[in-house]
């Protein structure tokens, strides 16, 4: 059974994005880059780095992830960081022309202890270093959004990762409903939403199809579209799923775009493993923003030097 829930319309049905997902590839794209010229500024990318403020040991099993202590990965565990190095962090960000600063930390939800009222603190130097303050942090309640918005924070990330049905096989330890609560949360506290998923995660086409469905019939649309390729991380249960086709990468982004007008489509998760000529055929389609830095949470990135000569090369101007 669909959930049934207040922020989820059904403007979208399955087969409207069905049609669009499995047109021939070069209409689709070349529909998706139309829409996008009428909605985005153009040859202009959005700059976001991530920090991980608090990394590992958590309770919850997503297959993907290398933070989950369920699995033996070999990555760095650490409780929440020091306002003075997150800021610091924050400061190399926006030197090297990042306009949104997005903090995670592995926990299942937010807890209401010393921690929430440090990385209320934390929000508010960030947002007086005037960028965009993004966190993710787990579930949240209603009360603890509205707290993070009266910080200053802009944006909320929260992926619905698959589809309803697929979600099951890769995280048991919540439920799709728990995670279109908190994105309720969020939005009621009028706080800019940020939600995506994962490609790759071993699911079909119709999973991807059902996962943009969804996103695109939020009420409001998602802000930002983060579009995450799997990350194989030694010691997940994934770490052996084969690398999935590019162009169902591009297909994702298209689809999203066109369903998804005004959101930022972000190019997230996996670009190290992307020829720069996939990451420029992503931004024909319409992802136009990146996480830079060489890290994401706990995996590699493209360095900013790298990001910076691809810029150059496609005349792309960071936004
Ligand atoms: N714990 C919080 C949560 O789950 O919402 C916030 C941090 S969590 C790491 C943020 C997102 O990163 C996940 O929802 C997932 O979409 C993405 N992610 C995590 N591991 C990944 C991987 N190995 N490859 C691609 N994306 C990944
Ligand atoms: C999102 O959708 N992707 C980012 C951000 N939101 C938090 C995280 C990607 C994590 C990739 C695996 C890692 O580095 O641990
Ligand atoms: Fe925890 Fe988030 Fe990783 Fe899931 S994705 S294990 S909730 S840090």
């Amino acid at each position: 059974m669909p959930v049934k829930i207040k922020n989820l319309k059904n403007l979208y049905p399955y087969d409207d994005v069905a049609e669009i997902y499995d047109l021939p590839f070069l209409e689709l794209v070349f529909r998706a880059h139309s829409i996008h010229r009428l909605n985005q500024p153009l040859n202009k990318i959005q700059l976001c780095t991530l920090s991980n403020i608090k990394s590992g040991n958590c309770p919850e099993d997503c297959k993907y992830c290398p933070q989950s202590s369920r699995y033996n990965t070999e990555i760095e565990k650490y409780k929440l960081l020091h306002k003075d190095e997150v800021l610091k962090q924050a400061l190399h960000a926006k030197e090297n022309g990042a306009t949104r600063f997005c903090m995670g930390a592995a926990w299942r939800d937010v807890p209401d202890n010393k921690d929430f009222d440090d990385i209320l603190n934390i929000v508010s130097n960030v947002a007086a270093l005037k960028m965009e303050v993004c966190c993710t942090l787990g579930m949240l309640t209603y009360e603890q959004a509205i707290r993070l918005k009266d910080a200053g924070l802009t944006a909320y990330n929260h992926n619905l990762d698959t589809s309803e049905e697929y979600y099951k096989e890769i995280i048991t330890t919540r439920t799709y409903k728990d995670r279109l609560e908190t994105i309720q949360n969020v939005s009621d506290a009028g706080i800019q939403v940020c939600c995506g998923g994962i490609v790759g995660l071993g699911e079909d086409r119709k999973d991807r199809i059902e996962l943009i469905k969804t996103l695109a019939n939020l009420s409001p649309q998602p802000e930002s579209v983060p579009i995450n390729a799997l990350v194989t991380v030694k010691g997940t249960p994934l770490e052996g799923q084969k690398p999935i086709d590019s162009f169902e990468i591009v297909r994702s982004i298209s689809t999203a775009r066109i369903f998804i007008p005004k959101a930022k489509v972000r190019l997230s998760a996996g670009r190290l493993e992307m020829s720069e000529e996939l990451q420029a055929l992503c931004f024909l389609a319409g992802a136009n923003s990146i996480f830079t830095g060489e890290k994401l949470l706990t995996t590699d990135n493209p360095s900013f030097s790298k990001d910076k000569e691809l810029f150059q090369k496609l005349k792309l101007d960071a936004m």
